[in-house]
């Protein structure tokens, strides 16, 4: 309520609170779609953002906090571009008495009182929904499966933990065989560059596994440069469900997604006021999201918001 003087920490006299955000930056449809629900949470919540995006850079993400923190803001929250290498900055922000909330992405630092709270995916778990699908489509082949990887951001959280997801899964199973794996930097472009030598390489590629629908679509555009059908030569999986890939796997080119939710604006606008105020939150807020079939996809595509 306005004028409630709940003895907010910092910030203007009445309940309004300045977030600073630095955003990873615009690589993916995911990240765009990310951006647009922090920015329209933070104006339906009636919190002033301030939003950086660090073209990918952690030295940029770091740049960014360390200039929240001149400006005082009531919250800093990011989204970590890799898990190694924040400390330091971190510990300013707690010397300044500014409370920091991770989004999307986590940090490997051992000190968890750098930050409140971290809200997002459990991206192990979603490598392992792309190795289940896998081990049960092939269930009744036993030659080998060749599997090809395109992995994300080198360092990054969800890079790291759904190449180990996956791979625990298909352990199981001698017959699945990752026969090339690199990174494909989360784009489109890079995933088509990557798909073109995996391509070149190799002639008995079984399956793709794309760390996002993005390096899944410029793989496609590679394989039907190559004269094959995606989909069905060679099947693809991909993770986040992003409309484009939504659309792709409605039409048979991708045979699987998993999703992963980039909508964490308005439980982020929660979470930044709890924390304002001085109150306690939950350590960790997991998202919420399922898996995508071509069948389920055509159901889900009309309402999908992003
Ligand atoms: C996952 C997010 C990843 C998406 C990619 O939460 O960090 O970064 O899967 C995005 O599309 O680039």
């Amino acid at each position: 309520a306005c004028g409630d003087d709940s003895g907010d920490a910092g910030g203007s006299g009445d309940d309004q609170i300045t977030i600073g955000f630095a955003q990873v930056g615009a690589e993916s449809g995911w990240r765009t779609a990310n951006t647009k629900s922090i920015q329209e949470s933070a104006k339906e919540a009636g919190v002033e953002l301030k939003f950086s995006d660090a073209q990918g850079k952690q030295e940029n993400q770091i740049k960014a906090i360390r200039s929240f923190i001149t400006q005082r803001v009531d919250v800093i929250a990011f989204s970590p571009v890799v898990e190694s290498g924040w400390d330091t900055v971190l510990k300013e922000a707690q010397d300044a008495e500014i409370p920091v909330i991770l989004t999307d992405r986590a940090i490997d630092s051992t000190d968890e009182t750098l930050y409140e709270s971290f809200i997002g995916s459990d991206f192990v778990l979603e490598g392992k929904k792309a190795g289940e699908w896998l081990v049960d489509e092939y269930q009744d082949q036993s030659d080998p499966v060749n599997i090809v990887e395109l992995q994300g951001t080198p360092g990054a959280a969800p890079a790291n933990d759904r190449k180990a997801g996956f791979a625990e899964v298909i352990a199981a199973e001698p017959k699945f065989k990752v026969i090339a794996s690199q990174t494909g930097q989360f784009t489109r472009t890079d995933g088509k560059q990557v798909m073109e030598t995996f391509l070149k390489s190799h002639d008995d590629i079984d399956v793709l596994y794309a760390h996002n629908d993005d390096m899944g679509l410029g793989a496609i555009e590679a394989i039907e440069a190559a004269g094959l059908t995606p989909g069905k030569d060679i099947e693809i999986i991909t993770v986040d469900a992003v409309k484009d890939g939504m659309t792709a796997l409605s039409e048979g080119k991708i045979n699987f997604i998993v999703e992963c939710s980039p909508l964490l604006g308005p439980q982020l606008m929660d979470l930044a006021k709890k924390v304002a105020a001085g109150e306690s939150v939950e350590k960790r807020v997991l998202t919420e999201e399922t898996t995508f079939t071509p069948e389920q996809a055509k159901e889900a595509l009309p309402e999908r918001k992003y």
